[in-house]
Order: C-alpha cells, then structure tokens, then sequence
C-alpha cells in the first residue's frame, strides 16, 4: 500500500509567489531593459527640424562595373544623397506605408532601426503605417507581416536581436520568388521597402529596386552585420560607411568575454584559452577584440595572406634551390607561428595566455582556400544538375568523400577537368574526418561557405599539440623557472643552490628566469646528468626537491577553447550601436520620403565622433563587382576585408609584441568591461575607427 507522505516545509509557495518583492525580482522586465526602452538616443542635427530634403552629390566617383550598369539600369546612375533640414512638402507629410525586412544573421541595433524609422513616418504623418515582414525575405515572398504600433515598437527600443519581427536567410533570388515579392507589396500598397542586411541583402535590395521601379516602388538597402565587412568608399579612397552597425557590439561583447579569460589565466596560470571569434571571411572583429583586450596574440587572416617563412627560404637557399611552399600560410606554418609564442612565454614562467583566432582564417590558409573554391563550385555543380541537393543526396561523410574520389576517375561536362585531382583527393583525405566533414558542410543560401560551422581550432590545435610534444621531447619547450623560487626550494632542502644550479641549468644566473639544460627532458635524463656530474651515486635516488624542481619545469599544454559568435550577435547594443542605428532609421524615413530608391541608409563620418555624423543615401549599384557564387559570377556588394597598409592593422601588428608579453613580468591585458547605456567611461566608437581615422584621413 502506497503511503502518503506529507510534504514538510514552511514555505508557503502561493503566498511567496504573491509577494510583489518576488514578483519584480522575477518579472521579465529587468531595471536594465526598462532603463533601455526608455532611452532616447541622439538625434543628428539635421533631423531636428520639421522636414528633411536630399541633396545629391557630385564629388564622389565609383568605378561602375559593366555587368552592373546592364542588369540595374535604373538605379546605376544614382548619386550620393546628403540628408539636409527642408520644408515641408505635402510630399513627404503623404500618409506612408512602408515595409521592413530583417535579413541575414542578427546584428545588436536592428531594433533602433525600426525604431527610427518608424518616430519619423509617425511623426511625418501619423497616418503612416509600418509594416514588419516576418521572418526574413520569406515573410515578403509569403506575404507574412505584422503591422507595426507603438506597443510593439516601445518594446524593443535598444534591446538587442531581431526578435520584433525575426530574421531569415532567404533570398529573392528566382523570378517567380520575385513575383511573389512584387504581388506582396503591391497587394499590400507599399510606398517603399526597407532591407536591413549584409552584402547578400543589399544586393538583394538593389535588385529589388530595379524590378520595382516601374511601379513606384522605392527599395533602401541598411548596412547591417556584426562581421563589419560593409564599409564604403568612394574610388578616390573617401569614407561614406566606416563600418556595418552591430560590429561595435559585437567585438565589446566579445572582448568581455575574452577578458574575463585573461583575468582568469592569469590567476591559475595553467590554461591557454583558444577563441574563435565570428566574422565569416573578414577578422574586423579579432582586429577589434585585440584592441579591446590586449590578448596574448591575436591572428588575423588577411595579415597571413602574404605570409613568407623566411627559414624554409634560407634553408633552401643553403642548397641553391628556391623552396616556393614557403611562400604563403599554410596550416602547419601557422600552428608553428602559435607554437612559437607558446614556447616564448613559457619560457619565462608564463605557460598560459588567451589566443584569439578569426573564424574566417581557413580563407587565407593557402591549402584550405583552394579545398573551400573547389568545394564550392562541385556543389553548386551537383546542386544545379539535379533535383536533390548535394547535402540531401549524400548523407553521410563517407558517400561524399566516395562522390569526390569518383569525380577525378568520371569528370561531369561542364565541371574544369582537373577541379578534382588524384592529388586534391590523397590531401583531403589526410585531413581529419571532423575537417573534412566542415569544408563539406552546407553552403548557405547565397552559396557562401559557412565558416561558423567549422571547428578551425580544433585543427589547428591538433597540430600545435603534435609539434609542443616534439619540442617537449627535444627539450624545447619547457617553463623557465623564477631564480627566486628556485634558492627557496634549495634553500628549504639544504642543498647548495649554485653547485646543483650549474649542472640543471642552461646559462644559470645569467639570464632572468632559469631554463633547465636542452639535454634533461625527462626523470631517467635527469639522472644521467647528475651521475655524470657527481652529484648522484649510480645507485642514490634523485632528491625529492630536485626532482620538485625538475618537475615544475615540464610543461602541459591545457588548453580550452570558446567559440564567440552567436552570444555577441544577440547581446544589447552599445551606446555606438543605438544611437548609429536610431539615426540609420530617420536617415531611412529621409530617403524614402524625399523618393531615393536604390540607395543603402548610411552615417558618413562615424569614424569622426557623434557631433560630425552626416546622414546620407549610397548608391548600391555602383558599389557592386562580379565575384564567384554557387560556382558562377554573380554581381554582388563588395565585401570589405581589413585592410593590411590601415592604421588599425599596423598598430596591432606593432603591439604584438607587447601584448605577447614573453619577458617577465606582466601582461598588458586591458579590461574593457560591461556594454552599458550610461557608462560614461566607454568609448564612443569602435576603436578601429578611432585609430583609423587619426592615421588616415586626419582628424
Ligand atoms: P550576416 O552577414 O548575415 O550579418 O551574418 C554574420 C554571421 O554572424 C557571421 O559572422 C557568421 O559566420 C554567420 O553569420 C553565421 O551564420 P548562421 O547564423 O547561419 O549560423
């Protein structure tokens, strides 16, 4: 028989559930998201009046390329647009309807842009409607939308994600998707568009605006992505997007992060912490996470593209040959690069450090960029032969690799003859499966390869561990010990320091922290070094403080690794990022009210500090190249990468040193601290920007 056993407790649940103290302390709404959504951000001057006007611009020249100006006639003589204070015109107080669409992964801001968007057609006219298109491109092409009031706008002013109206990876990228498009926005009686994404999606949106434009149909593109690689320039090298808004974010969400581990090795000394940071190709954000933090070393792909390793060069040249594998970066000069570092600070006592490497840097790591452009084209081949996609057709890892090896013997038309060789195939099967099965992995809808998908680290670190072990066995690797520490145990054990120094050491007292002798790289050499310095009987054991001694120089490398990506993507934004985007949002209502279409939402002088930002419209047209996608060319935004010759860049590589920190003494880490709306003591604008325009263009 069951007995019933009576619960025995003085909590009363109901009335603790009841008690409003309880109640605040768990609502969803924090004190932090209350103070957030009733923030007001910045306004830009010209957004102070009562109406705006645009003004094109001639100054500025783009080199427009030819497929461009035949597929988008209409929009590729569009200028830069300057965003002044005008008069009201019945024109821009009309009643408004206008469309939203988040597109591609989150960027912290999003919501501003909304926001922005949505006070200044309010404000225009009350009468105006916004109307947000649900999950991505998909709620354009399947008429999803919601139509925008301020419950739901007031909900979401400063906060984070794009959780308002979601986001999706959908692209309008077939005639009948864009008919569906077209019959939505027709149906729903839209004035204009407004596409808040990444280069896929601006370009998107100038493709869009072309196939409207005979209905009146305005489309503006918003540069948004974390990865930071939307920044334009003008063909004279003049800035008019200094970067993609969500970056700042981003990389301060990161740097927190990073941070928080450099205070954490740094007090038990006993982890190298590995972290990959997002960014897709482009290492904007490791550029910026090495500002932020100062991280023992920081790699950054498109710094590695012109990699030569000068000791394979000297070496050849000994023989009279040229060695041209040392030309360029390749997975094992890289792992010895970081191994380099690792040997350097343990060496002084230090074998810990944080490691911050790019997501994207597989694309500038010669071997691997070749396997990624083949790849590609192979499956946007197989993709465009048949009706199932390459990914659905083969499962498993085995049937690809089985695929790929029968290619080089039966060549399908239309795939170059040798884009599969015996050779690529012996290569990639030497890579390990979990490697293989990432450059394999899904491409995206734009047919970009999905680098978050791969654990580069855990390659690259598998390589660094194998070649440690070597330099372990050969005495190479080892922690240098503090000579303080060293006289104490000596000293503790009554044993004669100097005499014993002489014979464990190599160049004892002469150097800052003592190295143990290249030839004792284990307990069995240890001893032979003592018996033959008669300091050991044959037959004596070693003496526990020696053997103490010895022991705590023989490195383990531990190491952790982190992966920071969609954690940053979806933290609150900066002060940067709410005011830039709340700005981005009037600039949107400017354009579209004043008739721009075909034009991306922009900030010139963001590089400058808030009192000199100047709203603006850029032409996307003239701003987009051929590049190769799902194996063809296709004309999209150009991408932009950090650039080697900028201030940013010199200035980390000038530092690395520094922040390597192989001397004794300690590390330069800095602490950036907590993303918060009235922390005075933040910066006001992503360092990049800061030290690029003080190198660049002056300030
Ligand atoms: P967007 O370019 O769409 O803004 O996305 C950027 C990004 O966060 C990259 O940094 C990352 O490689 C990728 O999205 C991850 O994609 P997914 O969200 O599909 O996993």
């Amino acid at each position: 028989m069951e007995v019933a056993v009576p619960e025995k407790s003085d909590v009363d649940v109901q009335a603790l559930l009841e008690n409003t103290q309880v109640q605040k302390a768990l609502s969803s709404a924090s004190q932090v998201m209350e103070a957030r959504r009733a923030y007001q951000p910045s306004i830009c001057s010209v957004f102070k009046g009562q109406a705006t006007v645009i003004e094109s611009k001639n100054g500025y020249r783009f080199e427009i390329d030819p497929e461009a100006k035949r597929e988008l006639p209409n929009i590729i003589k569009n200028k830069v647009q300057v965003v002044a204070q005008g008069a009201v015109t019945e024109k821009y107080t009309k009643p408004h309807k206008i469309g939203i669409v988040f597109s591609g992964g989150p960027a912290p801001g999003g919501h501003n842009v909304i926001a922005g968007l949505y006070d200044a057609a309010k404000e225009a006219n009350p009468q105006s409607r916004i109307f947000g298109f649900l999950i991505g491109p998909d709620g354009i092409i399947e008429g999803d939308y919601v139509e925008l009031d301020d419950v739901i706008v007031n909900g979401y002013r400063n906060l984070g994600g794009f959780t308002m109206i979601k986001t999706g990876r959908a692209k309008i990228d077939t005639p009948e998707k864009m008919a569906l498009s077209r019959a939505t926005i027709l149906d729903l009686g839209l004035d204009a568009l407004v596409v808040v994404g990444g280069d896929d999606s601006n370009t998107n949106a100038a493709f869009l605006a072309q196939e409207l434009f005979d209905d009146g149909i305005q489309v503006i593109g918003v540069p948004k992505t974390i990865d930071g690689d939307i920044q334009v320039r003008d063909a004279d090298g003049e800035v008019l997007c200094a970067m993609s808004f969500g970056f700042h974010t981003a990389a301060r969400a990161f740097a927190q992060a990073i941070s928080n581990l450099c205070t954490d090795c740094s007090s038990d000394i006993k982890y190298w912490h590995v972290c990959k940071v997002m960014g897709r190709v482009a290492s904007h954000l490791a550029l910026e996470v090495a500002l932020q933090t100062h991280a023992n070393m920081t790699l950054i792909g498109e710094g590695l593209a012109d990699y030569v390793d000068r000791q394979r060069l000297e070496k050849a040249q000994e023989n009279d040959t040229v060695d041209y594998t040392a030309y360029g970066m390749t997975l094992r000069h890289l792992s010895r690069l970081i191994c380099d570092a690792v040997v350097r600070r343990a060496a002084v006592g230090k074998n810990y450090g944080v490691i911050v490497i790019p997501e994207g840097i597989l694309e500038f790591i010669n071997e691997i960029e070749v396997f990624i452009i083949k790849l590609n084209t192979i499956i946007a081949d197989f993709n465009d032969r048949h009706d199932k996609d390459f990914h659905t057709s083969f499962a498993l890892l085995e049937d690809k690799l089985d695929y790929l090896r029968r290619l080089f013997r039966d060549m399908p038309k239309g795939l170059a003859p040798n884009i599969w060789n015996a050779r690529d195939d012996d290569l990639f099967n030497d890579l390990p499966a979990f490697f293989q099965e990432g450059l394999l992995t899904e491409r995206d809808s734009h047919g970009n390869f999905q680098f978050s998908q791969v654990q580069t680290e855990k390659v690259l670190l598998g390589l660094v561990k194998d070649y440690l072990d070597i330099l372990r066995d050969q005495g190479g690797y080892k922690i240098g010990l503090s000579p303080a520490s060293y006289m104490k145990t000596m000293h503790k054990a009554g044993l004669d320091a100097d005499y014993y120094g002489k014979i464990l050491f190599k160049d004892y007292k002469q150097s800052e922290y003592l190295l143990i002798d290249d030839s004792i790289i284990s307990m069995r050499t240890l001893k032979a070094v003592l018996i033959q310095a008669g300091a050991l009987g044959q037959e004596e054991p070693i003496h526990p403080a020696i053997e103490k001694i010895y022991k705590a120089t023989v490195p383990k490398f531990k190491t952790q690794t982190h992966f920071y990506g969609y954690d940053g993507r979806g933290s609150d934004p900066t002060q940067f990022d709410c005011t830039y985007t709340y700005n981005l949002g009037l600039t949107v209502f400017s354009l579209v009210a004043n008739g721009a279409t075909g034009q991306m939402a922009a900030i010139r002088n963001l590089e400058h500090g808030f009192e000199n930002w100047e709203p603006l419209g850029v032409p996307i047209a003239p701003l987009m190249r051929l590049e190769e996608r799902k194996g063809r060319l296709t004309l999209v935004l150009e991408k932009s990468i950090v650039d080697v010759n900028a201030p940013a860049f010199k200035v980390v590589k000038a530092y690395r040193e520094k922040w390597l920190a192989a001397i004794p003494g300690e590390d330069q880490y800095r602490r950036p601290g907590q993303i918060r709306l009235d922390n005075e003591n933040e910066e006001d604008r992503p360092i990049t920007l800061q030290i690029n325009a003080i190198g660049g263009a002056g300030n």
